[in-house]
């Protein structure tokens, strides 16, 4: 097989390992390194544009699962390494969830489950289907065309978490905004560190207000289980602003993809529109099919020598997964580059796998369910407004979507 050049010289002579320069991709289109490791290399050796040296890559569906599951590779170790990477920052700070293993990791994330339990996800459910009637009725006083990212996908999921954090509305737009620097590999250091200073202080205070409120929100919660003893302050911050630019950005993006994937087939748009009753499997299959990022996100350290798939990781070795070729390895899915709402058995990872798995998926779902729902029965007609090859797409992105969307109806 062919390998990528490094490009840089230390490494000219090292050639197994593949420079991952991440190019700047549009559309739903499939990295092409990514595609040929899960073909060619499942477990593979890895270079990215920021940190040092070198790290794993596991792209096959069984090994990803195995990884991303087996207490032997371990996020605590990340800290304090500088392993290779996509963005030049780390997004969790130091302490929070993501950067914490069992059972530390299940201290922290049982407090999640208070807030996000059955009862809570169906006020949730009522919530998001008011704002987004709120949010068509804008649209629709509008007037064609219209940018869809900011009249829906943007402000959408900000109402529901800010709703389920508890976060002023008044206050949203700023928060949003620092999600926004913190999940970008070209903000660059700085700017993201910032970011990340800022969110910390405004959840700090919005926790150190909710204690003892007796409300239901999550920095209520999260006040309460500081006080319990359960997590600390600190942790309880790296929970919330965890959750918080989840549930914005990475919605935000997710759920502009499925909008452009349905507009831009039509097939299975008006098959939707047919068979309203198809929507959940509709959207498991959108999120198997949409690469959500670029590259790979957080890496783990294996604790000691384990072999994945034939190949013995060392210990103290970084290693990624990818959520995304694990959800094209044909293994487990057929045909697994075609979207096809007809597949019944759809055991798709786009939410993570293990322990570090996404505790919103639930929400996640509703809000692209109300959301894919709502606008085509207001809206029949929607398409894009410019021809497909004018859309813009993010750059320099860690999450993969749209800047515009621009349609008309
Ligand atoms: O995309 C990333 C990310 C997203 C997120 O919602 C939380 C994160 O901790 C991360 C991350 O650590 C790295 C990413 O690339």
């Amino acid at each position: 097989m062919t390998t990528t050049t490094p490009p840089t010289p230390e490494h000219a002579d090292d050639p197994h390992t593949h420079f991952w320069a991440v190019p700047e991709l549009t559309g739903l289109t499939f990295d092409p390194l990514l595609a040929r490791l899960l073909h060619e290399e499942p477990v593979a050796r890895v270079r990215l544009p920021h940190g040092e040296g070198h790290a794993w890559l596991v792209t096959r569906y069984e090994d990803v699962k195995f990884v991303s599951a087996d207490p032997r590779f371990s996020r605590r170790a990340v800290h304090g390494r500088s392993v290779t990477r996509l963005a030049p920052h780390f997004v969790p700070m130091e302490g929070a969830v993501g950067f914490a293993d069992p059972p530390d990791h299940t201290r922290m994330r049982r407090v999640l489950a208070r807030a996000f339990g059955t009862r809570a996800l169906h006020v949730l459910r009522e919530h998001a289907q008011d704002v987004m009637d709120g949010l068509l009725d804008r649209l629709a006083r509008h007037g064609p065309p219209a940018d869809l990212v900011e009249g829906v996908h943007r402000p959408f999921p900000l109402a529901v978490v800010g709703a389920l954090m508890g976060v002023p509305e008044g206050d949203r737009p700023l928060v949003a905004h620092w999600s926004d620097a913190l999940l970008a590999a070209g903000t660059g250091r700085e700017a993201a560190e910032h970011a990340r200073r800022e969110t910390t202080r405004y959840f700090t205070e919005l926790i150190g207000r909710s204690h003892g409120t007796g409300k239901e929100t999550l920095a209520a919660v999260l006040a309460d289980a500081v006080d319990e003893g359960t997590v600390d302050a600190h942790e309880a911050v790296g929970l919330a602003v965890l959750v918080q630019i989840g549930g914005t950005h990475a919605v935000r993006n997710n759920s502009a993809n499925m909008v452009y994937a349905l507009l831009t087939h039509p097939g299975h748009l008006a098959r939707l529109r047919a068979e309203p009753g198809l929507l959940p499997r509709a959207v498991d299959e959108l999120l198997r099919y949409i690469p959500h990022r670029n590259a790979v996100g957080l890496s783990r350290i294996a604790l000691e020598d384990v072999e994945v798939g034939g190949v013995t990781i060392a210990k103290d070795d970084p290693v990624y997964v990818s959520y995304l070729t694990a959800n094209r390895d044909p293994a487990v899915f057929p045909d697994p580059d075609k979207l096809d709402f007809d597949r019944g058995y759809n055991p798709h990872v786009a939410f993570g796998h293990g322990p570090h798995g996404c505790p919103g998926s639930a929400l996640a779902r509703v809000e692209s369910e109300i959301l894919l729902d709502s606008l085509w029965t207001r809206f029949p007609d929607l398409r894009l407004a410019v021809p497909e090859n004018e859309l813009r797409w993010q750059r320099g992105a860690l999450l993969r979507g749209p800047e515009t969307l621009p349609v008309t109806w």
